[in-house]
């Protein structure tokens, strides 16, 4: 009897490990957690999912660009929002070195750039065209920037190149790297009651969009390359003279052991998709509603179950 029972386990042992059914490591699937809170909400979206799921998950709070070097060497399992313009060229770095695996595309097109809400316009009538604005730079001007105008860029660590473009298109502005995304809302809301006109750096989707109407500056337009090869763009010389690119992807990436390690969780994860709304909603949860991040998660969960119920089963 004994025997028997070993020779069943043996072969029960043999067949899990050669079908489908191997189980989720119970170390923790690690989710980084950035600067920008509709990725702060995706991040415990997903985590909260695959607690559902009987995974154990961890939160590490990371730097938003070398977050790809951390899960190339596996120290973090996942990347939920791969942003075409702010991180492009350090997830392209990371594939290229090997280690990391593109996820697949989020359905949602996205755009990081210099905005300005709508009243600006008002006194600068020929935007959106950069050189409209330029020609404008003096009413965007502050005691701190003396005659040229003021752009208040993203926080450093979303490199969007906002000096390197003003030198290479010659541009009369001073660039002002923000503190926190936080610091960008509170400079459109202070703009607000006296219409200053105001140009910062934003992006959709997000949650600005339903509280400002507003426009992103039209650059040159963004050809591969402008970022790596100084011939492309309209200066020859120089490099980051094109916008962003108007209609970016959105991606998520993983570690490459991660589908081995965890193959239940690297399938959700492969299903994984969200819209524009879904991801500007998840932002509005935290900017305006104030929730903290993993309330605005579970209430998200809640009020969208079909969405996400069709992933893990
Ligand atoms: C990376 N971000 C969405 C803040 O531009």
């Amino acid at each position: 009897m004994i025997k028997m029972t070993k020779a069943l386990t043996a072969g029960a042992l043999a067949l899990m490990s050669t079908t489908a059914f191997a189980a989720d490591s119970s170390d923790p699937i690690v989710i980084p957690i950035h600067n920008w809170s509709s990725q702060i909400v995706m991040s415990n979206v997903v985590g909260q999912i695959l607690e559902e799921k009987g995974n154990n998950v961890e939160y590490v709070t990371t730097d938003s660009q070398a977050v790809y070097e951390s899960i190339r060497l596996g120290d973090v399992t996942m990347e939920l929002e791969v942003w075409e313009g702010a991180f492009g060229a350090s997830f392209r770095a990371a594939l290229e070195k090997g280690g990391i695996v593109d996820v697949g595309d989020h359905n949602a097109v996205t755009r990081e750039d210099w905005w300005y809400p709508m009243w600006t316009k008002d006194a600068c009538p020929g935007l959106p065209s950069w050189e409209a604005l330029n020609d404008c730079a003096a009413i965007f001007a502050t005691a701190e920037t003396g005659e040229k105008g003021r752009y208040l860029d993203g926080p450093v660590d979303w490199l969007k190149h906002g000096q390197e473009r003003v030198a290479a298109l010659d541009m009369d502005f001073v660039v002002v790297n923000a503190g926190s995304a936080a610091a960008l809302w509170a400079e459109i809301g202070a703009a607000e009651a006296d219409k200053r006109p105001v140009v910062v750096f934003n992006w959709t989707p997000n949650f600005a969009e339903a509280v400002w109407p507003g426009e992103f500056v039209e650059f040159p337009a963004w050809e591969d390359g402008c970022d790596k090869d100084p011939a492309v763009g309209p200066n020859p010389d120089a490099l980051y003279d094109c916008g962003n690119p108007a209609t970016g992807y959105l991606k998520k990436a993983a570690w490459d052991g991660m589908e081995a390690k965890w193959p239940d969780a690297y399938a959700v994860l492969e299903k994984i998709s969200f819209t524009n709304p879904q991801i500007a909603q998840m932002a509005k949860l935290v900017d305006i509603d104030e929730l903290e991040p993993e309330d605005a998660a579970a209430q998200w969960l809640e009020g969208n179950k079909d969405v996400w119920e069709a992933w893990i089963n």
